[in-house]
């Protein structure tokens, strides 16, 4: 029997427990009943605009009760959501909104524009939430029948290795499987309440945040973004039990927690996941909560993969084991052959919270995928003699700064459509708090002038901001190998951009 979806469970506990709250807002406390009328109201909303099963809704919405009332409201009509972080640019929307065909978008006054010169004909229609908390009247739920589990559900965008995001899509399925064995590994209830500070348009604050508080009944206290010294204060809150975040936000709080003092709090689980969570962060911030951060990996097209135990050791340096009813193994990188522990490979996962493939790609499905139902991560590890998993790298080119993925060929494509710039590269470097920042060595064509602000700026004007170049160095050449192919890692390993830095 296929997982009951996700947008089913919300219309059960909204009709078996009409007051049980669900979303915490600005100290408002909104139930199930209040979420499926909203998530109703908009799927009334979207039929009577004529989408049909299978078509997309794109939501391009900030963290607001608004955005999880689309979200379930789009399923409800029977549409996939196709999520588009609000701060994405031309260069990411045009792509993104003539890949995913979106019969509906919907966003707010402030990226209404942006929008708009992205969209392509035949143009989607662009809706706005209106004023009030979940953006839609409410309907009665009960008059929809919820989408099958096999339908299509979310489209994710991600891993541009050419430049070009591949839209995951996963299903009622994939995503009501991985939601409840992160609810059975971290014996999740009805009696938790999550403090919700990461972005909804990922994984990790929808896939695990939203999914897993309505899947097991619980709550969760939504904020429009992270900030150290709120998250301190809310922590206190008893009703508080369960906190998410990226390692970022994790050394954050030690820094914040070493100024004004470790909040007195009631939390029951920290996790950390989306980037490798550093064993000092995790030693500094045990010493201080009084609690080891539970670490797990994670992607899109897969959801969570690998979780240290709830009860058992958590060990830092480590993202766990597999998470229930999942497999996880790492194989040589040119055989592929299952290897021993100990010894470093690429990790393959399987189980039902794969994704289905990417969209309207079948050529990048087939190579995600092994005959046998494996998916190559692109991630590299090994397990230790206990059965611990460890990521020691990764395979693709792909830097991860505060959480967000950043492929440096997207970046590298809009430097090179800079008049002044002949060729360029573009790599990770360490950064204390971020993990990794992108930089860019860049040639410039003879006789061009251009400075490192000018060329920072033309990023940012194609770009969501996160994905900038933090420094620009000037080189006369990049490294090559003998195929003429740039070696990125070469530039990584150079010594810091002192006084580059902008
Ligand atoms: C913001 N900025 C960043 C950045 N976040 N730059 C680099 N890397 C980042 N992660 C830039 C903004 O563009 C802006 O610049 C300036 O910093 C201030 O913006 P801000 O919004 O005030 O930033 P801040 O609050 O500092 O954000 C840091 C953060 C945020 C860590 C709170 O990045 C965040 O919420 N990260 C979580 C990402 C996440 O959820 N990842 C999960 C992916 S799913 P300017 O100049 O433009 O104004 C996944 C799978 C899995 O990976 O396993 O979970
Ligand atoms: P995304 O493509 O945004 O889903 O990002 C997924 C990638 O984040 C993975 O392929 C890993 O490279 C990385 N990642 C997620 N969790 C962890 C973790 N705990 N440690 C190290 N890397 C991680």
């Amino acid at each position: 029997m296929p997982p009951l979806p996700i947008v089913a469970t919300l219309l059960h506990h909204a009709t078996a427990a009409v007051e049980r709250p669900c979303i915490i807002v600005n100290g408002q406390t909104y139930t199930y009943a209040d979420l499926a009328g909203a998530a109703a109201g908009w799927a009334a909303r979207f039929q009577a605009l004529g989408l049909n099963r299978g078509d997309r809704v794109a939501l391009a919405l900030p963290n607001t009760p608004a955005f999880i009332a689309t979200y379930f409201g789009a399923q409800l009509a029977g549409a996939a959501v196709v999520l588009v972080n609000p701060q994405y640019r031309h260069a990411e929307l045009s792509h993104l909104l003539a890949d995913s065909e979106p019969a509906i978008v919907v966003a707010t006054d402030e990226n209404e524009t942006l929008l708009r010169a992205a969209m392509l004909a035949p143009s989607p229609r662009l809706i706005k939430p209106d004023a009030t908390i979940f953006g839609a009247p409410p309907v009665d739920p009960t008059t929809f029948t919820p989408p099958d589990a096999a339908e299509m559900a979310l489209i994710a965008y991600t891993s541009g290795t050419t430049g070009r995001a591949k839209g995951a899509v996963h299903t009622h399925a994939s995503l009501a499987a991985n939601c409840d064995a992160i609810i059975s590994a971290w014996r999740w209830t009805a009696a938790d309440r999550l403090l919700l500070m990461l972005p909804l348009f990922h994984v990790h604050g929808l896939g695990v945040g939203v999914h897993g508080t309505i899947r097991s009944g619980a709550s969760l206290e939504l904020h429009p973004r992270f900030d150290a010294e709120t998250a301190l204060q809310r922590l206190a809150d008893p009703a508080i039990t369960l906190f998410f975040g990226v390692p970022t936000m994790y050394g954050r709080l030690v820094e914040a927690a070493r100024k004004f003092g470790p909040p007195a709090h009631h939390m029951r689980l920290f996790v950390s996941g989306s980037a490798p969570l550093s064993p000092q962060t995790f030693a500094d911030f045990a010493a201080l909560f009084g609690q080891p951060i539970l670490e797990r990996y994670g992607m899109t097209e897969t959801g969570m993969n690998l979780t240290n135990p709830y009860d058992g050791e958590r060990r830092p340096g480590s993202v766990g084991m597999p998470f229930p009813g999942q497999e996880a193994r790492i194989v040589d990188r040119e055989t592929r052959q299952p290897l021993p522990a100990g010894q470093i490979g690429e990790i393959q996962v399987r189980g039902p919270h794969l994704f289905r493939g990417y969209w309207r790609n079948p050529a990048a499905t087939t190579t995600a995928f092994t005959a046998d139902g494996w998916f190559n991560t692109g991630d590299l590890g090994f397990v230790d003699h206990d059965g611990y998993f460890h990521i020691t790298g990764r395979s693709r080119d792909l830097i991860i700064s505060g959480g967000y993925n950043i492929y440096p060929r997207e970046v590298e494509e809009v430097l090179a459509q800079h008049p002044a710039v002949a060729e360029c590269a573009v790599y990770g470097q360490p950064d204390p708090d971020l993990g990794e920042v992108p930089i860019a060595a860049v040639v410039i064509h003879p006789h061009a002038t251009v400075t490192a602000t000018e060329l920072i700026d033309h990023c940012r004007a194609y770009l969501a901001g996160y994905k900038r170049p933090r420094a620009i160095r000037f080189v006369t050449s990049l490294p090559r190998n003998a195929l003429g192919k740039v070696q990125r890692h070469l530039l990584g390993t150079d010594p810091p951009v002192a006084g580059e830095r902008l």
